[in-house]
């Protein structure tokens, strides 16, 4: 099962890594061709390297679009070595096997993401380098394609073997699939402006394995879509901690997006459990946000993911540390809470740099039996213009602001979601029951215990402003609110007896806002 190498096809963009594979490759006495730009960059280096035009006795032509689409490069791929017939014609036609086939592609995305020219991307569309990664993957029998140089190493020693030849063909067409696929999104949506291509591609590189997926019973990995434009959860520096599970991923992304919406604003801090935020604040300093964000329910906290929007300092990991935290998320972190962090061996914190941008468009995707859901990101944002006041009572300033963080962190809690906040703090969050009124409830019984086990002076719902996800479709759950003692409530309106519910708000002598816009979360 093993090939020893004896001719080379070198043609690459990414010149990473070629002069050493060459020089290794010819150490074991390789024969090299290579396509114009590659022969150079060998040459240069001392090395003894075939044109590729003496090979196929065709001069590379057409601005370089023709220069290795050729039978004698094909069919010194694709030939069957044992294969009579195919011997045969090698023979007649003078095709001299390839054994090893180095390619990686013109940089299509590279070129699209640094505002080339349209002339400048489709001349970026790569024909013959594909072509020979697919001959060179079917005939994997023979023929070792490789197509990442840190897989040169592999290769060096002038040998494959056939396990090592079908990985390779494996990552291959992986490749040239990804590579295709942004070919097409890019005349689909950029080209041409439509939302949803007629068909996507979605394939990437795993760079985890994870212990176990959801449960213990379930296995999961963690990938990277190739041609990537943000930097995300999925590339932040892990700096101390065990390794990420699943739900870490999940939980800590949840966070994170949640943060997303406070980029710019003052000190704030997320805490989120089971993919659903427990506690926000936004505060003078880091820690007093944590302090806050932590009463709001600090059972749920225990075990909880936390995402902060300032570089971590002492004061904050230190209050982090009183209780047992899985991950931390903070665009980076000061010597002195990396010190208080090391002596919770277990306790995960990630850096991620810039904190990605809430409003950033682009399309998510959830399957289902037989198929794949896919919709454009929930970007929605509304500030205090798009409000309207639907009350008898205008609601003071302190209040729309209230209103505002409510709603944002009702953004992000899962439906029926409904948002107690005050002062920048949440007071009270019911997420994920199947009716409104339940989700009330909840909200303000957490807001209770919160107030008994901190002693304080009165239940933050007190005063406070409550957001709703979606419409109340009854009084019922604006009832359940005022019960709880907010004064102001912020939702989308649109029931069919919004009449009702203003009317109930009247009675109670609330302030009441439409934002006009939906925030559903499954
Ligand atoms: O323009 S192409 O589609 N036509 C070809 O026949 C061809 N053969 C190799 N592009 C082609 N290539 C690509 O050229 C390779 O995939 C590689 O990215 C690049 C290497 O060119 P050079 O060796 O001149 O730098």
């Amino acid at each position: 099962d093993t090939v020893t190498i004896r001719r080379a096809l070198l043609s690459v963009s990414d010149k990473t890594g070629l002069v050493d594979l060459g020089k290794a490759l010819a150490a074991k006495g390789v024969e090299l061709v290579s396509t114009g730009g590659t022969a150079k960059a060998l040459r240069d280096a001392g090395l003894d390297v075939k044109d590729i035009s003496e090979l196929t006795g065709f001069p590379e032509m057409m601005d370089g679009r023709v220069k290795t689409l050729h039978p004698k490069v094909h069919g010194g791929l694709l030939a069957v070595r044992d294969n009579a017939e195919h011997v045969a014609s090698m023979n007649e036609h003078e095709i001299g096997a390839i054994d090893l086939v180095v390619v990686n592609l013109y940089p299509f995305v590279q070129t699209v993401a640094k505002g080339g020219t349209r002339e400048e991307i489709i001349e970026n569309i790569d024909i013959g380098g594909p072509s020979m990664v697919r001959s060179a993957a079917k005939n994997h029998d023979f023929v070792a394609i490789v197509t990442d140089p840190a897989d040169y190493a592999i290769v060096a020693n002038g040998e494959t073997t056939l396990a090592q030849r079908r990985k390779f063909a494996a990552k291959a067409y992986a490749l040239t699939a990804a590579y295709d696929g942004a070919i097409s999104q890019w005349f689909a949506t950029v080209d041409q402006g439509e939302t949803f291509p007629e068909t996507i591609a979605i394939t990437g590189a795993r760079v985890a394995e994870l212990r176990y997926g959801e449960n213990p019973h379930q296995a999961a990995a963690l990938y990277v879509p190739h041609g990537a434009k943000e930097k995300g959860l999925a590339q932040a520096v892990q700096v101390q901690g065990k390794e990420l599970s699943y739900n870490n991923y999940n939980d800590a992304d949840a966070a994170l997006e949640l943060l997303a919406e406070f980029k710019d604003a003052e000190p704030t801090v997320v805490i989120v459990k089971h993919a659903n935020p427990c506690g926000v604040a936004t505060a003078a300093t880091l820690v007093e946000a944590y302090e806050a964000a932590f009463k709001c329910d600090s059972v749920s906290a225990f075990g909880g993911i936390i995402a902060v929007n300032r570089p971590l300092d002492g004061p904050t990991a230190e209050a982090i540390s009183g209780i047992f935290t899985e991950v931390v998320v903070a665009p980076d972190a000061n010597d002195d809470a990396k010190a208080v962090f090391a002596k919770k061996k277990n306790l995960r914190l990630l850096l991620i740099g810039e904190i990605p941008d809430a409003k950033r468009g682009g399309l998510i995707a959830k399957p289902i039996a037989g198929g794949l859901l896919v919709q454009t990101r929930d970007n929605g944002a509304i500030t205090l213009d798009d409000l309207k006041v639907v009350t008898k009572r205008q609601p003071s300033e302190q209040e729309l602001q209230d209103a505002l963080f409510a709603w944002t962190v009702a953004k992000h809690v899962k439906s029926n979601a409904i948002v107690y906040a005050k002062e920048g703090v949440t007071a009270g969050i019911g997420a994920g029951q199947m009716n409104r009124r339940d989700s009330s409830r909840i909200a303000a019984a957490k807001a209770a215990e919160a107030a008994e086990t901190h002693g304080f002076a009165e239940t933050r719902t007190k005063g406070s402003a409550v957001a709703s996800d979606a419409f109340f479709p009854f009084a019922d759950g604006l009832l359940a609110a005022v019960e709880a003692g907010a004064t102001m409530v912020i939702q989308p309106g649109g029931s069919m007896r919004d009449d009702e519910v203003i009317k109930a708000a009247d009675e109670a002598g609330l302030a009441m806002v439409f934002t006009g816009m939906r925030h559903f979360r499954h």
